[in-house]
């Protein structure tokens, strides 16, 4: 029987330099890239990309440091895998925001360092007697991390089953920026956004995206390229993604972030959510046999 230990997955996955697995907590797993590229950490818990650090520049990815590690709790910071819906349930309050894939076992089926030295992982969502009371539909999920000069991310979920359903979704990453008061985004302009700050209402985004207060948005019919300027790290992230066409923006500014206790004091200056998603008026309908794929892309880009 294969298991998500490290001692086992040292035994069957590592690759000796560049990838090893270590236990650090009882139950949750991580698994450690090193190449010339980047490093990065990778739970098994929700196939959760922890941290990314291209070489040469500054992490990508924020991950608090006040995240907490444990089975069955979301980690805050680092890619966050939201499925099979996103937010609250349509209509079920009991169940996980944001889905359950994010806080239940992956079972790592493939890895393998490619020629030109990315390391790719892949991962499967381990469904369970829990995951099908909250999720009846026939279905499965993959997903591909390459970690090279860019951090590669693609989720692909097929309907194994005879009758349609709905998914939501979204790769809910956070950045890692030198200020949030000093971060710009563009590629947003001139799509719709569901403003959820004190109500949801929909608006229009003129020019760049800048914050002074709490921002949490789905924007709507977005291009698949937006980027987010830095100009305390001195740098850009280039985000591109396939198969979406909503985007989520979200800071939770200073009293949201001190309410959620594992930000740090001050903690949320230092990031931003841009996610890729498939949300709101965007969410999928999956007919029986078919598969849909979402991508992303990041880069870090010095100016
Ligand atoms: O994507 C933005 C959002 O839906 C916010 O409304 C905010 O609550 C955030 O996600 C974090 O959610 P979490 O369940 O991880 O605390």
């Amino acid at each position: 029987m294969t298991t998500n230990t490290a001692a086992d997955l040292n035994r069957r996955l590592a690759i000796a330099e560049f990838l090893n697995f270590e236990d650090v907590a009882e139950g949750f797993t991580v698994a450690n890239v090193t190449t010339r590229h980047a490093t990065a950490r990778i739970a098994l818990q929700g196939a959760h990309v922890m941290t990314y650090q291209p070489a040469g520049h500054p992490p990508l990815i924020w991950l608090s440091k006040f995240a907490k590690f444990a089975p069955g709790k979301s980690i805050r910071g680092g890619v966050p895998v939201c499925w099979p819906w996103f937010g609250p349930h349509a209509s079920e309050a009991g169940f996980p925001g944001h889905g359950f894939a994010r806080t239940v076992p992956w079972a790592l089926t493939d890895a393998r360092l490619l020629p030109d030295e990315r390391l790719r992982l892949k991962f499967e969502l381990i469904h369970s007697d829990a995951t099908r009371a909250q999720w009846p539909h026939a279905s499965n999920v993959k997903l591909i991390i390459t970690v090279g000069p860019e951090l590669e991310v693609a989720l692909a979920t097929t309907n194994t089953g005879s009758t349609p359903f709905e998914l939501g979704q979204a790769l809910h990453t956070y950045f890692e920026i030198g200020d949030i008061r000093k971060t710009t985004i563009t590629g947003l302009e001139n799509c719709d956004y569901l403003d959820k700050v004190g109500g949801t209402t929909r608006k229009t985004q003129q020019g760049a995206v800048s914050f002074t207060q709490e921002t949490d948005r789905i924007y709507l019919g977005t291009r698949g390229h937006c980027e987010i300027h830095d100009p305390v790290l001195g740098r850009r992230i280039v985000i591109t993604s396939t198969g979406s066409h909503s985007t989520i923006v979200w800071n939770p500014w200073t009293e949201k972030a001190d309410k959620m206790g594992d930000f740090g004091t001050d903690g949320h200056l230092g990031m931003v959510c841009v996610e890729t998603a498939n949300a709101a008026e965007d969410v999928i309908q999956l007919a029986p046999g078919a598969t849909h794929r979402m991508t992303a892309q990041y880069r870090s880009i010095k100016d």
